[in-house]
């Protein structure tokens, strides 16, 4: 299966940021810390060109924190790039942004020329939930779905910094099919674009080999289920997920390990490691 959402909206967004760009002196790229490599989306990557970038590593709070020190330290490699995990709602992370913004561009006279910044990223990651905290009041709507924001926003931080909040956009086609995979786990995707009994079977036969204790804690697992769709079976089970019969609802089974996952119920957890 291969991830193919790229509704109207989104290749309007596409647009507008590649019209705005010129404009644009330093990116503030949000990328869920939980997939940092997959949630770097490849056309925006294009768009940027040579410009600053600040790379956030959002929801931090729901990673794994070894491996997100690795994603930093991965990051720190790329030029015009400074990594930093955060939570979005977090005052004092917002802060931290505010203070490095400016510093991205150190020959500007802010007060001749304010600073031009653009949240990009893609859907559900946390963009305006953290235009909200460095504002400091609800400007912009978020929500845990993906494609809250549909338009642009403008929003004057301050005299010397102007921010715009994006839509999330994702790429035509996701081909690595397990970057599809983990991006629709995380909450990505839209799910009427997705094949939810597919992807928690793949998600769940990541976490059996990389977290198979707090996958076992969780449920209560005796013995370790062999791949992702003996999980789903035991989770259905456990939790009740049944049909007339007494068989396993995957589909349902499937939404309890995606939301518990999404929710951080299982622990923190990492969908990627970086490449060595
Ligand atoms: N656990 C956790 N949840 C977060 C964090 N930041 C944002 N969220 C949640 O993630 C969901 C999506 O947030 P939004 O700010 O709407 O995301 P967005 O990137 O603007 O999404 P689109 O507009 O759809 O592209 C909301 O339910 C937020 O509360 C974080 O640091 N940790
Ligand atoms: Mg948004």
């Amino acid at each position: 299966m291969s991830i193919q959402w790229f509704p109207g909206h989104m290749h309007r967004a596409r647009k507008q940021i590649a019209a705005l760009m010129p404009k644009v002196d330093v990116i503030l790229e949000v990328l869920d810390a939980r997939l940092p490599g997959y949630s770097s989306n490849p056309m925006l990557q294009e768009l940027r060109g040579p410009r600053p970038c600040l790379k956030v590593l959002n929801k931090a709070d729901l990673a794994d924190p070894q491996i997100t020190e690795a994603w930093k330290k991965f990051f720190q490699r790329e030029a015009g790039t400074i990594p930093l995990d955060i939570q979005a709602l977090n005052a004092k992370d917002a802060r931290r942004i505010i203070t490095l913004l400016p510093r991205m561009v150190p020959e500007r006279n802010f007060l001749m020329q304010p600073l031009t910044c653009m949240i990009v990223g893609i859907p559900n990651v946390g963009k305006s939930t953290l235009l909200n905290t460095l504002v400091g009041r609800k400007v912009a709507r978020a929500a845990n779905q993906a494609a809250i924001t549909t338009k642009q926003k403008r929003v004057h931080l301050s005299d010397t910094i102007t921010l715009y909040d994006t839509p999330g956009v994702l790429w035509p086609k996701i081909d690595n099919e397990q970057a599809g995979f983990m991006l629709a786990g995380s909450g990505a995707v839209r799910e009427t674009a997705m094949d939810n009994t597919q992807v928690a079977c793949a998600v769940g036969a990541y976490l059996l080999k990389a977290y198979a204790q707090a996958v076992q804690a969780r449920y209560g697992l005796p013995d370790m289920p062999a791949d992702g769709p003996a999980l789903l079976e035991v989770i259905g089970r456990k939790r009740g997920c049944l049909v007339k019969g007494g068989t396993v609802d995957m589909d349902k089974a499937a939404g309890v390990l995606l939301h518990e996952l999404r929710a951080g119920q299982i622990g923190r957890i990492s969908l990627e490691i970086p490449p060595v």
